[in-house]
């Protein structure tokens, strides 16, 4: 393989390095690299006159700006993409023979797009939605793409359906309203009438859907999929995503709230992160079942609204992702960039999984219609880090210049290249898995327990998790307009717990359901938010401060950040604000731009001579952050405020009484998140 190149960490950025141009300082010219003369005033006959045709700087300048949009994708429309590496922990050698996958140690260069589903390009960050985590693995075998979301199953079990669904979950046909919400009749419509959506249901209704972060959701490739080793031997394989700051969630009255006062919350989050050099880590982890062991489980494991619970089948961590370089272009990366779960390498197969099949096909034939042709691949964020030789010729855009008179297979002008692989030189080679049976449209009878995973997903939460999805259900049907859909609704939802789909009929004031429930009482620790990782590493706390205030918060700031904690200065206005030991401390954010829902914790250290207005600024603040359960503390100066509101010694509320070990107590709160029980 002597056309094949060592892959590093770098290699992908290497590449990118080719392609980057920076115009700074530089001679404005035209595309065809003509020196400018004058860009304000368009070629007039005369000072008052008409333009003139000729004017060719002119009709390139709009030119090109009345075609810099190119349509956004039909889903997962607004992303948002990192630059990073993975480091194998382990080698999957026994399992699989794909090349990334074998020594310890080795890097593969990464790029990774986290997405909304439903919302439009431009829609709000923070929309109760499913999350795509797709990761491209630069390998030297080829390009590696695993198209992942952030919930392990999903709505739909064949892929002929995904019309269906995404349309009715978009905003609806006659009034294109809502944006980005699955909260109206028709999604709840589609829901109720295929009930296949159950299991999803439950991961969409519950906290997962609103994550605090892009870094802190777990990533899921949803299908089962295969490695092939070196053998030819096959093992069923589903992958995982494991944040290492834990998985972390926003409440609903919260993540509306943020979708106005910062649309960008997600990817702001994810950029500044990066700047930081707070790089966002992911684990890799594998389930492997034995292809003997497929049909020892009470669900089909080719069924994608099925999980394989981690209690049965262990999650393997083998690898890390490591986030480490912002995007240079948005447009140039994120929008550019092509995923497709066909995009494979040797090692790694399908499985028959009805969703993952159809999903083959549509990948490619969307950016067909997206990017504008053919060439795709070669656009810089897609080119794989090996080269590519084939006989494929042409299209739009195409970039590469193809050598010689042959473009054709088999030929002897050129020696019959490029020729194909063997197996030993790493040619793909599709698993050969023997197949037999009628064209049938129909359904495996193996598929059709709908509701046996969602009682599981039930089972496993706590109870506020469980406050969180009735709340969820009843708000989503709360804005259908429907009665007969919310009924329906519901009706579906007492074969998942009789209980919750009662108390949320009341809600409604729709007919309580009187039979359902199951007798399952099964369930996975692994599934319930409440036994994740807790680490107050960057966490955002506000520190609402005025001047006098005391020298503890000088301190107490210090002790604090070295946790690892970010701190942001909110005042009356911008500048400096003046300590009692005439120690100054610069606000970076005022009342007005600092609003409580951007942060993870409040800290109140107050000031000697407050006046009214910024006693109530920070009463409003503080009780708005202690309604959305998070962390409080407070100075000395502070515990005024906390004694007003009445929340002194409430779960998670601080107060500076207790300065010797108050920085401990209060990073660990902010670890924790959020204080339920209140
Ligand atoms: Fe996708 N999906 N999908 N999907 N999907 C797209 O491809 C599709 C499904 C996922 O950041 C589209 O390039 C079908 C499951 C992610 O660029 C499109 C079906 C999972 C992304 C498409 C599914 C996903 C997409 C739109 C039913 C989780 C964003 C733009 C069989 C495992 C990738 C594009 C990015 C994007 C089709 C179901 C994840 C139209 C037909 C299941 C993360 O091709």
């Amino acid at each position: 393989m002597s056309d094949k190149r060592k892959v590093d960490g770098n290699s992908k950025n290497e590449q990118l390095e080719k392609f980057r141009v920076d115009d700074q300082d530089k001679k404005m010219t035209t595309n065809q690299g003509l020196r400018i003369s004058e860009d304000e005033f368009s070629l007039k006959a005369g000072e008052r006159g008409p333009t003139l045709m000729e004017d060719f700087h002119f009709r390139e300048k709009i030119t090109h700006f009345d075609h810099e949009r190119i349509p956004e994708r039909v889903v997962h429309a607004r992303g948002y993409s990192a630059h990073g590496e993975f480091e194998l922990y382990e080698s999957m050698k026994e399992y699989t023979r794909a090349k990334f996958l074998q020594e310890p140690g080795s890097k593969t260069p990464v790029f990774v797009r986290f997405s909304t589903v439903a919302g439009s390009k431009g829609s709000g960050e923070l929309a109760r939605d499913v999350r795509g985590f797709a990761t491209k693995f630069y390998t030297e075998e080829g390009n590696y793409d695993l198209v992942g979301n952030n919930m392990p199953v999903f709505f739909i079990q064949d892929a002929i359906k995904f019309p269906d669904l995404i349309h009715a979950v978009k905003p609806e046909q006659h009034n294109e309203i809502p944006q980005a919400a699955s909260a109206h009749d028709t999604f709840w419509d589609f829901v109720a009438n295929n009930q296949e959506t159950a299991h999803m249901i439950m991961w969409h209704m519950s906290d997962r859907a609103i994550p605090r972060s892009f870094r802190m959701m777990e990533g899921f490739g949803v299908h089962t999929f295969r490695f092939v080793n070196e053998e030819g031997k096959g093992y069923f394989v589903k992958f995982h995503w494991k944040p290492k700051l834990g998985v972390h969630s926003v409440v609903w009255d919260e993540a509306q709230k943020i979708n106005g006062k910062n649309p960008d919350f997600h990817r702001a989050d994810l950029y500044e992160s990066i700047d930081n050099g707070d790089y966002p880590e992911f684990e890799l982890g594998v389930q492997i079942i034995d292809e003997t062991d497929e049909n020892m489980f009470n669900f089909d494991i080719l069924d994608p609204t099925k999980i394989w619970p981690e209690e049965d089948v262990p999650v393997r961590i083998i690898g890390k992702m490591t986030l480490n370089r912002n995007v240079d272009n948005v447009f140039a990366e994120n929008e550019q960039v092509a995923f497709h779960p066909g995009h494979i390498v040797p090692g790694i197969d399908f499985t028959n999984d009805p969703l993952l099949q159809g999903r083959l096909f549509s990948y490619t034939d969307t950016q067909l219609i997206r990017l504008g042709g053919p060439n795709f691949h070669e656009l810089p964020i897609n080119r794989s880090v090996c080269p590519f030789h084939n006989n494929q010729r042409g299209g739009y855009g195409r970039q590469t210049i193809n050598k010689g008179q042959v473009s054709y297979h088999n030929n002897s002008l050129a020696n019959n290249t490029p020729s194909v692989s063997s197996e030993e030189e790493g040619g793909y080679v599709h698993y050969q898995e023997k197949v037999e049976g009628r064209k049938i449209r129909a359904r495996s009878d193996s598929f059709k327990d709908h509701f046996s995973q969602a009682v599981l997903f039930w089972n496993s939460m706590s109870d506020a998790e469980r406050d969180h999805i009735i709340s969820a259900f009843s708000f989503e049907l709360g804005m259908c307009k429907s009665q007969s859909v919310q009924q329906q609704a519901v009706n579906m939802f007492a074969n998942v717990n009789l209980e919750m789909a009662q108390e949320i009929a009341a809600n409604l004031g729709v007919t309580l359901p009187e039979s359902g429930g199951s007798n399952i009482t099964k369930c996975s620790p692994a599934l319930s938010q409440e036994n994740t990782v807790n680490l107050p590493d960057t966490r955002k706390l506000a520190v609402l401060i005025d001047d006098g205030f005391s020298d503890e918060v000088d301190k107490t700031l210090k002790g604090l950040e070295e946790k690892g904690i970010h701190i942001e200065i909110v005042s009356k206005k911008l500048g400096d604000v003046k300590g009692k030991n005439h120690r100054t401390i610069k606000a970076n954010q005022t009342f007005a731009t600092g609003d409580p829902v951007l942060f993870d914790a409040v800290y109140i250290a107050g000031g000697d001579n407050t006046d009214k207005d910024f006693d109530e600024k920070v009463s409003y603040f503080v009780k708005e952050a202690y309604s959305h359960f998070k962390p409080i503390g407070a100075s000395s100066d502070g515990n005024r405020y906390l004694e007003a509101i009445n929340i002194e010694g409430k779960a998670g509320v601080l107060s500076g009484n207790i300065p010797s070990n108050f920085v401990e107590s209060f990073s660990e709160a902010i670890g924790l998140h959020r204080f339920w029980d209140r």
